[in-house]
């Protein structure tokens, strides 16, 4: 059994039941029949053998009779993490997916951002994609918002209302040739990402945070590259942006930057490269730019989706793994047409067994690592693993309560053999969210 020091804990909550989570060490384990106490702050206090549940309540002052006990084609997996997203593109998830990356971002994706000057239309797309989000058992998101300040601490408020752990990013851009009016001065740029910081960091939400968040090198001049840097640094906080996700791109920062050895020199060189930082997509970095990720420790958000339905290219997810790089998965809404995490593990799949097409001898990702990935991985490559990812003593209880049996759901269980029945095929199995201890869905 592990567990905290008891005598300083009030238990608020304990579980009976299947427990299926990773660890460094062991991609998918499952622990069955046992017993886990959540304390008042929403914090693992112990987790220990069903069995023990009598010496249990003694020891740490709970009502035997209180505890909830999971059916027997029930268990609970940890709240999944999504270290990619873009809360504003929620709006047309789905469909425009016949451009590639800059055309798209020209002809759909920058017109629809320049829409969250207006906070009404911003409430609506936000409240429902933290909902959905929640709803598909994401209770950590990474999300980009928009230029406007006002409606990305608006995001940044949702998250809180709704239970959501979430990093919350102002976007950041002072070049944009095809939709002049959706871009800011660098000095705007500077002051309003200042402002955003700090609003956001007075309202004390206790799940919520601010990135710093320069669109990509393509959409932000050197200056500015330069003042988020210092941002970061000066406040110690996270930093998201987009990297070498198309080759076209990865030739426009070489024309953008002459003066840099590599794309991600680029953010090295202005600070913005830290083990805080996680960097979406990655498909064409070379092993040079993999090495510089290790050694500052920034990490890869994984978003298969995207990169399949924009036609940008396919992360080698194993390469990136054996560069001992950390990462995550992330649906990129709305490059990615799905914001269902489960969709982003199928992906992953998908593309890893594409690769293993084209190269038989190539190690192709296992169920369990990308289970990993899903939820521990993306809590490291986020930094947020010493609070979600896993169920550890000391951990958040960020969970998913699943239930594979679940009435009118997507699974026919039919062969009935013993011992637990792990699988999720989608949201309708999840039957429950919590956050932090607290039960978030059903709403
Ligand atoms: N690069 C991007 N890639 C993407 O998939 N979505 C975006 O919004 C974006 N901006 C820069």
């Amino acid at each position: 059994m592990t567990s905290s020091n008891e005598s300083t804990v009030d238990i608020a909550h304990v579980y009976r039941g299947t427990f299926v989570h990773s660890t460094d060490h062991t991609a998918v384990e499952i622990l069955e029949d046992r017993l886990l106490g959540v304390d008042t702050e929403g914090k693992i206090a112990f987790i220990g053998s069903g069995q023990e549940v009598y010496s249990l309540s003694q020891k740490w002052r709970f009502e035997a009779l209180a505890v909830t006990q999971l059916g027997q084609y029930e268990f609970f997996m940890p709240g999944m993490v999504d270290t990619h997203i873009h809360a504003s593109q929620y709006s047309y998830a789905g469909t425009a997916l016949d451009l590639p990356l800059l055309q798209w971002l020209n002809t759909y994706t920058f017109p629809v951002e320049a829409c969250y000057k207006d906070l009404g239309f911003a409430r609506n797309v936000y409240t429902h994609v933290v909902k959905r989000t929640l709803r598909n058992g994401t209770t950590t998101a990474c999300y980009f918002a928009t230029i406007h300040t006002d409606a990305s601490l608006l995001l940044g408020q949702i998250a809180n209302d709704f239970g959501q752990r979430a990093l919350v990013g102002k976007v950041c851009m002072d070049t944009n040739n095809f939709v002049p009016h959706y871009r800011e001065t660098p000095e705007e740029s500077h002051d309003e990402t200042n402002r955003f910081i700090s609003e956001l960091l007075e309202k004390k939400y206790p799940l919520v945070r601010p990135v710093v968040t320069p669109r990509f090198a393509p959409s932000c001049s050197a200056a500015l590259l330069g003042h988020l840097g210092e941002i970061a640094q000066n406040n110690h906080l996270h930093i998201q942006s987009h990297i070498s996700e198309t080759k076209e791109e990865v030739k426009l920062v070489k024309e953008l930057f002459p003066d840099y050895d590599s794309y991600t020199d680029v953010y090295h060189k202005h600070n913005l490269l830290t083990d805080k930082t996680v960097m979406a997509h990655g498909c064409h970095l070379t092993d040079e730019e993999l090495k510089l990720f290790r050694e500052k420790g920034a990490s890869i958000a994984h978003c298969p989706n995207s990169n399949i339905s924009l036609c940008s290219g396919m992360l080698d997810a194993r390469r990136v793994l054996n560069h001992k790089v950390k990462l995550g998965l992330g649906t990129d809404v709305a490059g990615g047409y799905s914001p269902s995490m489960l969709d982003a593990v199928r992906r992953t799949l998908d593309t890893s067994k594409v690769l293993t097409i084209q190269d038989p001898q190539y190690q192709t990702l296992t169920f369990e690592e990308v289970f990993r990935l899903a939820t521990l991985g993306g809590s490291q490559a986020l930094s947020l693993d010493e609070h979600t990812g896993n169920f550890k003593v000391g951990k958040d209880f960020d969970a998913l309560r699943v239930n594979t049996a679940i009435e009118g759901g997507p699974i026919d269980l039919i062969n009935h053999g013993e011992g637990p029945k792990v699988g999720t095929r989608d949201d309708r199995n999840i039957a429950e969210v919590y956050v932090a201890g607290k039960r978030v869905v059903p709403f």
